[in-house]
């Protein structure tokens, strides 16, 4: 029997683990109580993740295509192939030729991740794609443009607030985490509320969040903006506000913007009455200590940079940036913005069919299915999607799958062969987070106090498998290019350490994931390297308080000020506030997702749903309005058909009170295959992929992130249909 305290690579809350295993096989997998920082948040997703390792489906092996089914081959030969493939298509096109996609579990995995990013410098592509721009790129343009750094993200100071204000989020279900993670951040906030803070929930859904709360804001979706431009003209209108106008740039503007707006045509556009804003405008400017957050509720719309953006400027004017019981910058295992620009360095790259500039070094998936089918300089004709699943989390998953199928060389790195790997040429197998000893120091950043927990290996890799970040390792020394890291001083230090590696005989000094986070670490000097390698449980303690003012010393915009009014931002607001009502008569609703436990994103659901039968599952609902059910002559449980301008589908309807009017809920991440790609035989997961209703042109203008949230559709019952 071997117990190892490791760290759940599943989701940002990276719960503390205590993990059983016997004969190089997991037996258990609980809550590691003695870890301050993070259990709490352990669900049965880290529970049941071991049912991954030995699930007969995974990938162990390279696997080659060979007609429509793979065989099972050796590394040698995989690289062998790979590298001559890649290589040529660069000789003959260009490094541009080659793309790719790197999906959300590659930032829990920080030598792949690191990897990853090192070989795509390596052979200096700049077609890559990846998840935030279905995720949180509306924040990252918010930085970019407020702060000056992409990477700039806030942090709540749960314990000390009096009034919170939460968009577009539900942490109940999905953990207090979007680019940071409070542990516990839910309860603690429900512990606050009831020693008598305000809690408010902005939601079109009366979410699991909102009727814990003091107030349930049911706006319609994609109008937050609205709602809270309202609040802030409110705010200055009767002189409540607070900025520290010391910091900031173009105070003026906004003021002025704001003042202007029209109230009865802002409370229109979100569909919440005068009286509500004006008495929450009051509420958050009076509070004594109080923070306004925005998540992904908001950023995966066609408003969500506009929505984050005064979410900010709301925080800003009332000072509650950088206060108690408000949102601050906090480094804690290291300085997250130095060492991202060290390791991701910014990049200038501009996507070549709409031209658009790269946010936080990516292009936006959706333009991915175009820049593979037109022909040209800087086509892509090779792709490699690590860690991704964008046919079915992405959108118009039908025209991505369709351009993925005429890629002359298509390589996968994941642990399943999923509808988005359909085509692969290649599929490498990903390792696990209970087989690596590592630590993500840049995801620990990312708390509001200092914490450290490294990952212990809990079994071995399967019998010759190598990690991620050897494969790419090997490839890249294979295909004969320069394996540096973002900044090149790094470079005679990595060929240093390797030789040491090889006189002294020890493996551990030589380059690799764990080697690099300890000299990060390290460079840094808060924690010692010793120290947490001694802390089997981590180190962090959630009562640390926090240490505020740093913000606004990282400011790096052209005059060391926050930019509280971009002109880009500005524009596309006067630009809204002047347009016309969409029109609605097509498609009345606008759909919007949920999460559940049990699943994240599109995957999971092999070892958490295990057991369950279909019919519990149902990823195939639909949910509405009883009122807009009534009109359209839709019966609880009857099938329909939800169409929209890209696409349509079947659900089931679900008529419910809790859903505001004009709106429709479906979850995403349902209706796919999960290949065995010895046999080629594929099961499905059950339920309808909605995120086929979601067109890949149709997006937020300054994020490019699609309408996940807020497509247009239609919903009928099938005879009508
Ligand atoms: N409608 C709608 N769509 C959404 C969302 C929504 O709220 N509504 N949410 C969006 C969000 S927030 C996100 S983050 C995206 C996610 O979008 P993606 O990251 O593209 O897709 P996932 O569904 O998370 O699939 C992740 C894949 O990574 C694989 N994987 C897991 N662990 C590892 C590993 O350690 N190594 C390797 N190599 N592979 C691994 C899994 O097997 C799976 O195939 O979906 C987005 N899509
Ligand atoms: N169990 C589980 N946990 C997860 C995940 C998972 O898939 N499953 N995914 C993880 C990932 S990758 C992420 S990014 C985080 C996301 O974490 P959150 O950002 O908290 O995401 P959600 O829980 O989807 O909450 C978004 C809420 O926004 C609401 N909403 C939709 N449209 C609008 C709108 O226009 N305005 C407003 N105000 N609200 C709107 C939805 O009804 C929903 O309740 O969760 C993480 N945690
Ligand atoms: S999936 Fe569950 S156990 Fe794993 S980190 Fe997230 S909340 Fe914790
Ligand atoms: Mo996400």
């Amino acid at each position: 029997m071997k117990t190892s305290y490791t760290v759940c690579g599943i989701c940002e809350q990276a719960c503390g683990l205590k993990v059983t295993a016997e004969n190089n096989t997991v037996i258990k997998i609980e809550p590691d109580k003695d870890n301050a920082y993070s259990w709490r948040d352990y669900c049965i997703k880290g529970a049941k993740s071991h049912l991954a390792l030995n699930h007969p489906k995974r990938i162990t092996k390279p696997m080659k295509r060979v007609g429509d089914r793979y065989v099972e081959t050796s590394y040698e030969e995989a690289i062998r192939d790979i590298s001559s493939r890649l290589n040529r298509i660069i000789d003959n096109h260009g490094a541009n030729a080659v793309g790719s996609y790197t999906g959300n579990p590659n930032g829990f995995n920080f030598g792949g991740a690191l990897f990853f990013s090192m070989f795509l410098d390596a052979i200096g592509t700049e077609n890559r794609f990846w998840v935030a721009s279905v995720d949180q790129n509306a924040l990252h343009v918010v930085s970019e443009n407020l702060y000056g750094n992409p990477w700039v993200s806030l942090q709540p100071d749960i314990d000390h607030c009096d009034y919170y204000l939460l968009i577009g989020t539900n942490p109940q279900i999905s953990g207090m985490c979007w680019i940071g993670y409070s542990p516990d951040g839910w309860k603690r906030i429900l512990a606050r509320k009831e020693a008598g803070a305000e809690l408010v929930v902005v939601d079109p859904r009366k979410t699991e969040c909102a009727v814990k709360a003091s107030q349930h804001i049911a706006p319609l979706p994609e109008s937050d903006w609205a709602l809270l431009l309202a609040i802030i003209k409110i705010i200055f209108d009767n002189g409540w506000d607070k900025a520290p106008a010391q910091y900031l740039d173009g105070l003026a503007t906004l003021k002025q913007l704001a003042q202007s707006a029209d109230l009865p045509s802002l409370s229109q556009l979100c569909d919440i009455p005068q009286d509500t804003i004006q008495s929450l405008a009051e509420q958050f400017a009076k509070a004594p200590r109080a923070m306004a957050i925005g998540r992904t509720g908001v950023s995966q719309g066609r408003n969500g940079v506009l929505a984050l953006w005064l979410v900010q400027a709301l925080n800003l004017i009332t000072n509650r940036v950088e206060q108690e019981g408000g949102i601050y910058y906090a480094a804690g295992i290291l300085d997250f913005l130095k060492a991202g620009d060290a390791l991701f360095p910014p990049s200038d790259a501009i996507s070549r069919l709409r031209g658009n500039k790269n946010i936080a070094g990516s292009h936006s998936i959706a333009e991915l299915p175009d820049e593979i089918t037109t022909p040209g300089e800087g086509q892509i004709r090779a792709l490699i999607m690590n860690s991704g699943n964008p046919v079915i989390s992405g959108p118009d998953g039908g025209k991505l799958d369709a351009a993925l199928s005429q890629l002359e060389c298509f390589i996968v790195i994941d642990h399943f062969q999923r509808e988005s790997h359909r085509h692969a040429d290649w599929l490498i197998p990903g390792d696990h987070f209970l087989e690596r000893t590592d630590i993500n120091p840049l995801l620990q950043a990312l708390s509001p106090t200092p914490r450290a927990q490294m990952s212990r290996a809990a079994v071995e890799l399967p019998n010759g498998m190598r990690y991620e970040w050897e494969f790419l390792r090997d490839l890249a020394i294979a295909m004969n290019k320069p394996f540096v890291i973002g900044k090149k001083w790094l470079n005679p230090v990595v060929k240093a350490s390797m030789k040491l590696a090889t006189w002294t005989g020890n493996k551990n000094y030589g380059f690799s994931p764990l080697w690099l986070s300890r000299l990060l670490i390290r460079s840094e000097g808060r924690f010692k390297w010793k120290d947490i390698q001694n802390a089997q449980h981590g180190i962090g303690d959630l009562n640390t308080r926090p240490e505020f003012g740093a913000l606004f010393e990282k400011v790096t915009t052209s005059n060391g000020k926050v930019n509280i009014a971009p002109p880009p931002f500005i524009e596309l607001l006067k630009k809204r506030l002047k347009e016309n009502p969409e029109d609605t008569s097509a498609y009345p609703l606008q759909l919007i997702g949920r999460r559940r436990m049990k699943m994240m994103n599109s995957w999971s659901v092999e070892t958490s749903m295990t057991g369950m039968k279909d019919h519990e599952m149902s990823g195939d609902t639909i949910e509405i309005n009883i009122t807009d059910g009534e009109k359209l002559g839709i019966i609880d449980g009857q099938t329909v058909t939800v169409s929209s301008a890209t696409n349509r589908l079947q659900a089931k309807a679900k008529l419910s009170k809790d859903i505001r009017s004009g709106v429709a809920v479906m979850e995403h991440g349902w209706g796919y295959r999960t290949f065995d790609p010895k046999t080629g035989e594929g099961s499905y997961n059950g339920g309808v992929n909605r995120n086929i209703l979601v067109s890949n042109t149709d997006l937020d203008p300054l994020s490019r992130v699609p309408r996940l949230n807020g497509t247009r559709v239609k919903v009928m019952s099938v005879m009508e249909a």
